[in-house]
């Protein structure tokens, strides 16, 4: 264990602190209190990883740090805990396989280790670097201490993903060192207690200081920077919460927004609204002078509302955006902001923002609306109300601890979206009725059955949600957001589980047919279908894009990663219950598969928004044309498809693919080499489309399984997601469950084959 220096004068200045123990130390206590100013943070090198553990209850993912030996021997370390810690698991190891389905067991054996005891896969899931900065500036602005083992965690984790040479930070973790990554994670430093003459904090400063210093930083920085009180509100582009005012028809009305743009809209337009500051703070006056290269007291802060280093600005903002800024900020705000009104939409804003506080329990949709929320919640009400001690409570849900430290999830979690493809791979190799995976299968099936969202959201309408019963989220049923193919993937896995003889049916055709419900609402006009809503306004809504670091947020797209799901979830649905809604799932289905064709790139390729990023959306819309019967062979688009995905082989029988091609989209090789995820995803969407040929598709075998480790597991290479086209985010567990998959089904489909 790693001796843990207690800082005694702190210990003696610090009313939270409490003498002699460690128990009680926070990172920001001193620095919030105005009468112990000679008090300095409790930053450790690092905690003791072995008091670590990963709490899961009903998919409500936690880390707890067990500060007393006796608890640390009253609940051990899972291998899963010593897996996403890093920490060695000394497994031995198996028989080394003979063929892939001997592969697949093999990584099952691993696999099964870190199923969860609510019968879930855990994992990280990073990748973006501006929501950890969401999360502790609400909780420095709250007055929310921090345990010193967080501050220690957190540090160690900023510290460690900086990037090597220039000490700056990016969008996410492979990105390239940008304003908005360094400005908030350097800010994050200093509120857990980092010393700003740190070797490390002086290299950051001076990239951050090359790159103009914050007041080039983009919108949502600059947000944050206000609320901290480090900027000047007038530096921040106008976020009129009267918009909530307008008429629904209006068509640029926010509920027609996507929905992750709007809630985050939500509470920026509040806190901008009251021009609301966090108290001020010694910590705050010093960042006034290191995160600006200009003296503070004389920046023109509205002069600079629209100043953005040209690495953040990936989606530059447009004249009609500018204009109605310019207007905004220069007119409506001095002369026609009248308090009536304002009130009214503050009251209104508020009000929307407790309905999804009830619909979440507090939760809230993701990493950086549930942060704004609690700021807002604390702005309002003060420290005390119930709304903003459960906000703290629960935004715990959103870190994660991984062998570099502590960092935040994207949203509560993967549980559900992993699960239901661990579920699939097995049956897609065979396996379901083998009794070595059954109890695994079991768990994994009452999971599913657990988190089946059982009702519609209070006043849906009103908080313009879209129906849900029957659905599943992407995490969990606490965050209740369905989303098209989140739904789709947990019904299929379903299905074959309960139709597969020996499991039990524990979820009935009534809460089946709510699912089927559900799903056929998300069919847009044209035959597609969107991730959380079908779309409520056109791509023209982009023009209101005010991120600047994303591409695609206003408004639903149409994605064949989403419309495939639905598409092969309808389709297994109707062959077990011919007789439900038949012909309006066959009329889904056929629009949808017309839809897939139409969406197809020249080159034969699909672009993915959700992961990287044509042979992602290329294995999907392969996936769904064999479903109506277009394979290889009879259909020229699925022949383009395979052709496409074939002329991206590498020679080592790989594919690879960099993220540039989400940002570009054009198709990128990744520098490193080929990818176990990336050539997964070609041979499985080759082998949809029964390719026939089997050499290309044995290399690729070959590839994935003389990845595998001798204990069963494959190593984490580069990130595979991504959302909003800039944003890369990890899927750790994909890893797994892919090349099982492709491994599986080759093994189904030629069972003669040895490979290696
Ligand atoms: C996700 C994660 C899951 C993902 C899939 C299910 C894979 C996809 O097929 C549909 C869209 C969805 C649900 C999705 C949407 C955007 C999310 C929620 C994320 C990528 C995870 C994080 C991201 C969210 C927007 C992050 C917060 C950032 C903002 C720009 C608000």
């Amino acid at each position: 264990m790693v001796r843990r220096k207690i800082n005694a004068e702190a210990a003696d200045s610090d009313p939270i602190l409490e003498k002699g123990s460690t128990r009680k130390r926070f990172s920001n206590a001193g620095d919030l209190d105005h009468a112990a100013k000679k008090q300095r943070p409790v930053l450790e090198e690092r905690t003791d990883y072995s008091r670590w553990r990963m709490r899961d209850d009903h998919g409500r993912q936690t880390w707890r740090y067990l500060e007393d030996d006796e608890a640390v021997k009253d609940w051990p370390q899972t291998y899963a805990d010593k897996y996403f810690l890093g920490l060695p698991l000394d497994l031995p190891d198996l028989p080394k396989p003979k063929n892939p389905l001997d592969a697949v067991r093999n990584g099952l054996e691993f696999f099964e280790k870190l199923q969860l005891p609510s019968g879930h896969w855990g994992c990280e899931y990073g990748g973006p670097m501006f929501l950890l900065p969401c999360i502790v500036i609400s909780w420095y602005a709250t007055k929310t201490p921090i345990p010193w083992y967080y501050a220690t965690e957190i540090k160690n984790y900023l510290f460690a993903r900086a990037h090597p040479e220039d000490g700056g930070w990016g969008l996410h973790i492979e990105g390239e060192t940008s304003v908005f990554g360094t400005v908030l994670n350097y800010t994050v430093l200093r509120l857990v207690g980092v010393d700003a003459d740190h070797p490390k904090m002086v290299k950051a400063r001076a990239t951050l200081h090359s790159l103009g210093g914050a007041t080039h930083a983009p919108h949502w920085a600059k947000w944050w920077l206000a609320v901290l009180g480090v900027a000047h509100w007038d530096i921040v582009n106008p976020v009129p919460p009267e918009l909530w005012l307008l008429p629904d028809w209006v068509p640029f009305a926010p509920w027609r927004w996507w929905i992750h743009i709007r809630m985050v809209f939500l509470p920026m337009s509040y806190l901008w609204s009251r021009r609301w500051t966090a108290e001020e703070t010694d910590t705050i006056r010093s960042l006034r002078k290191e995160l600006f290269v200009e003296d503070w007291a004389r920046i023109d802060w509205a002069a600079h509302r629209n100043t953005i280093h040209p690495r953040d600005n990936y989606h530059p903002k447009t004249w009609l955006l500018n204009t109605i800024n310019w207007f905004l900020a220069n007119i409506w705000r001095p002369y026609f902001r009248v308090k009536p009104l304002v009130d009214k939409a503050e009251d209104w804003v508020m009000k929307l923002i407790e309905m999804e506080n009830e619909n979440t329990d507090h939760l809230d949709l993701a990493t950086v609306s549930g942060p704004m929320n609690l700021v807002c919640l604390y702005a309002r009400d003060g420290p005390d109300s119930y709304a903003v001690r459960r906000h703290k409570e629960r935004s715990d849900e959103f870190l994660w601890v991984k062998d570099e430290g502590l960092l935040a999830n994207g949203t509560n979690g993967v549980q559900c979206w992993d699960t239901a493809f661990a579920i699939q791979t097995v049956m897609d190799a065979g396996l379901t009725q083998d009794p070595r995976w059954r109890p695994m299968l079991l768990r994994a099936l009452e999971f599913l059955d657990d988190q089946q969202i059982r009702e519609n959201v209070k006043d849906q309408d009103k908080c313009y949600r879209q129906q849900r019963k029957g659905g599943w989220a992407f995490s969990n049923k606490d965050q209740g957001y369905a989303v098209s193919d989140c739904v789709s993937e947990a019904l299929k896995s379903v299905i074959i589980l309960q139709k597969t003889p020996g499991f039990p049916t524990l979820i009935d055709d009534r809460r089946i047919f709510d699912a089927i419900d559900t799903l056929l609402t998300y069919q847009n006009p044209n035959g597609s279908c969107s991730s959380y809503e079908p779309p409520r306004a056109g791509p023209w809504m982009e023009m209101l894009n005010a991120a600047e670091v994303f591409g695609q947020i206003m408004v639903e797209y149409e994605y064949p990663e989403c419309t495939t799901a639905v598409v092969t979830a309808l389709s297994l649905f109707h062959k077990h219950w011919p007789e439900y809604r038949a012909l309006e799932i066959e009329r889904f289905i056929e629009r949808a598969v017309a839809w897939i064709k139409t969406n197809q790139r020249p080159h034969g390729g699909w672009y993915g928004s959700w992961g990287i990023c044509f042979t992602y959306a290329t294995m999907f819309a392969l996936e769904s044309l064999a479903s109506t019967g277009e394979t290889y062979e009879n259909s020229s688009h699925s022949k383009r498809g395979c052709d496409f995905l074939l002329s991206k082989q590498r020679e080592d029988g790989g594919w690879s693919e960099h993220y540039k091609a989400c940002e570009t989209g054009e198709y990128f090789e990744h520098p490193t080499g080929s990818q176990v995820v990336m050539t997964a995803w070609a041979l499985i969407g080759l082998m949809k489309a029964n390719y026939p040929d089997k050499t290309p598709i044995r290399r690729g075998i070959k590839l994935l399984m003389e990845r595998q480790q001798p204990n069963g597991e494959w190593l984490q290479e580069a990130i595979e997601g991504v959302f909003n086209k800039s944003c890369m985010i990890s899927y750790p567990n994909y890893k797994f469950t892919f090349p099982m998959k492709a491994l599986g089904m080759f093994a189904r489909k030629y069972p003669d084959e040895t490979v290696v």
